[in-house]
């Protein structure tokens, strides 16, 4: 919001390039559903993905060895790297039916902790799909004696079906599992405004009118036209929504007129990591510059509600994300972007994409932020639109805060119509959920496996360490329970969710002994 131009000199290739990235990023578990983890061969291999011959509801993927080279194989890049901090299983279906037992080899690579490349290796039955499993916390590791526990993150996986063995033939993969990051689990709504039970002025325990300009007390940022009021025709709530409106209107603060009047509103609520959801309707007007983001609360801004509680490190090191932004002139995309210094280099730097967005001002789209120590995710209408890994060089492990308003004109408003009189964003609800403080739940949650995740009709659920399932509930955000399995009694099932509307779920799991809570996303 403050520091547009560096927007406008992004090439579109690095456009495309982030929005392919996170559309289509390459990361455990793979399961070759929807095109995705194409693996590249190498040494005379050949790979590609097919509908399984018997159940043609599943792909998988192909593995042709030539058998003319010792050495032939596949490989490919994780993004995010594969983790093993936690788990040290990797777990795979693999099916050969040349009745002989085959050496499958499976090599991690890219190691960002100091290990060599590691590998272990595992006989497979030639009668069909077996599922199978390697444990890494005894791997070979290349150029070493002895094995080794490895941790941290590997950014190639590459495997091979008969390794120094001239071995030919067709061999079929799926559902390579284990080192993944597990997300921590966003479940617990710790503050919201739903503006359902009120109307009037916005609730003055949670948001705050933030009115002085920001540059000496008589301009804001970005060469912008408006004033922010703390009037009611700027900012009310009413029928549900908390409505901002932009108004032609000349509006004099601190002796300077300006031609029109809106409102910029700072949640009184600061927090770190979490996720945000935030359901709105956009305006559509020439000119209008919607913003629905966050700032670190260490910001030295003046008028903002949290002033020096946190600091006062000044923009942008404070860090700034941008969960929507849309521009004065093209009101058919959302801006998703980062805003921050770096803290090695301390210089400026920016990352974020435009996503297409249709009828941003007629339906509500829901705009969030899923935020934690190892990424940053921005959302639309639950699908990753932005993700950019949370590395130690950049400010993102802070409190922030959230703000709602509407620019006028300037650098990302652009020019005003003349016949511009007044718009509005509206917004159904403001909800910041963080982890739940249930420490059992925490400290298993990573041992269950629900994968895929965001998924679109089956999802399988899997405990990794403990034992069976009993029964499953999957609950909306409301509450309510929209699906349940009984007698399951079984380690691992999967779940039809073809039924379910897209948006987050919870998944209870109960064993004998324990429940267990994870997220759910139906795309
Ligand atoms: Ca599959
Ligand atoms: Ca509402």
């Amino acid at each position: 919001m403050n520091e547009n131009d560096c927007m406008r000199s992004l090439g579109l290739l690095f456009i495309l390039t982030c929005f392919y990235k996170s559309l289509w990023s390459q990361d455990l578990p793979i399961d070759f559903e929807n095109n995705q983890d194409l693996f590249t061969a190498f040494g005379n291999c050949e790979f590609y993905t097919q509908t399984q011959t018997d159940n043609n509801s599943n792909t998988v993927g192909v593995i042709q060895n030539s058998g003319s080279n010792l050495y032939e194989g596949v490989y490919l890049d994780l993004t995010p790297a594969a983790n093993f901090d936690s788990s040290k299983i990797v777990r795979f279906d693999f099916f050969s039916d040349n009745g002989q037992n085959t050496a499958v080899q499976v090599k991690f690579e890219g190691s960002d902790s100091g290990f060599g490349d590691a590998f272990l290796e595992i006989s497979v039955p030639g009668s069909g799909w077996s599922t199978v499993e390697l444990d890494f916390s005894q791997s070979n590791i290349i150029g070493a004696s002895g094995t080794q526990n490895i941790s941290g993150n590997f950014s190639r996986i590459a495997i091979f079906v008969g390794p120094n063995q001239l071995l030919s033939g067709t061999f079929y993969i799926d559902n390579i599992e284990g080192g993944e990051n597990s997300p921590p689990v966003f479940d617990n709504l710790v503050w919201s405004d739903e503006f359902d039970d009120y109307s009037g002025v916005p609730d003055p325990a949670k948001w705050h009118h933030q009115i002085v300009p920001i540059i000496n007390g008589n301009a804001w940022a970005n060469g912008e036209e408006q004033h922010y009021t703390d009037d009611i025709s700027n900012s009310y709530v009413s029928n549900g929504s908390l409505k901002i409106k932009a108004i032609r209107e000349n509006y004099t603060y601190n002796g300077v007129t300006k031609n029109y009047s809106s409102a910029r509103l700072n949640s009184k609520f600061a927090f770190k990591y979490g996720r945000v959801d935030v359901r709105a309707k956009l305006p559509s007007s020439g000119g209008t510059w919607p913003a629905i983001w966050t700032l670190g609360a260490n910001i030295d801004e003046i008028g903002n509600f949290f002033g020096n509680t946190y600091g006062s490190v000044g923009w942008p090191n404070c860090g700034e994300i941008d969960i929507m932004e849309q521009n004065g002139w093209d009101k058919n995309i959302t801006y998703a972007y980062l805003h921050y210094t770096n803290t090695n280099t301390n210089s400026y730097e920016n990352t974020g994409t435009t996503t297409p967005i249709s009828d941003s001002s007629g339906t509500y789209h829901i705009y969030s932020l899923i935020w934690d120590e190892d990424t940053i995710q921005v959302l639309l209408d639950e699908n990753v639109i932005f993700e950019r890994v949370n590395t130690n060089n950049i400010p993102y492990d802070n409190l922030h805060y959230i703000l709602l308003n509407i620019a006028m004109g300037g650098n990302l408003g652009g020019a005003i119509p003349s016949n511009f009189t007044q718009d509005v964003m509206e917004i159904d609800y403001v909800r910041v959920y963080e982890q739940s403080n249930l420490g059992l739940e925490n400290a298993v949650a990573h041992q269950i496996k629900i994968y895929p995740n965001p998924a679109s009709a089956v999802t399988h659920i899997e405990l990794q360490k403990f034992d069976s399932i009993k029964s499953l509930s999957v609950i909306d955000i409301t509450g309510k329970i929209v699906l349940n399995k009984t007698s399951v009694n079984d380690y691992k099932t999967q779940l039809d969710i073809s039924a379910l509307k897209a948006g987050l779920y919870m998944i209870r799991i109960e064993t004998p002994t324990e429940s267990f809570v994870k997220r759910l996303i139906v795309k």
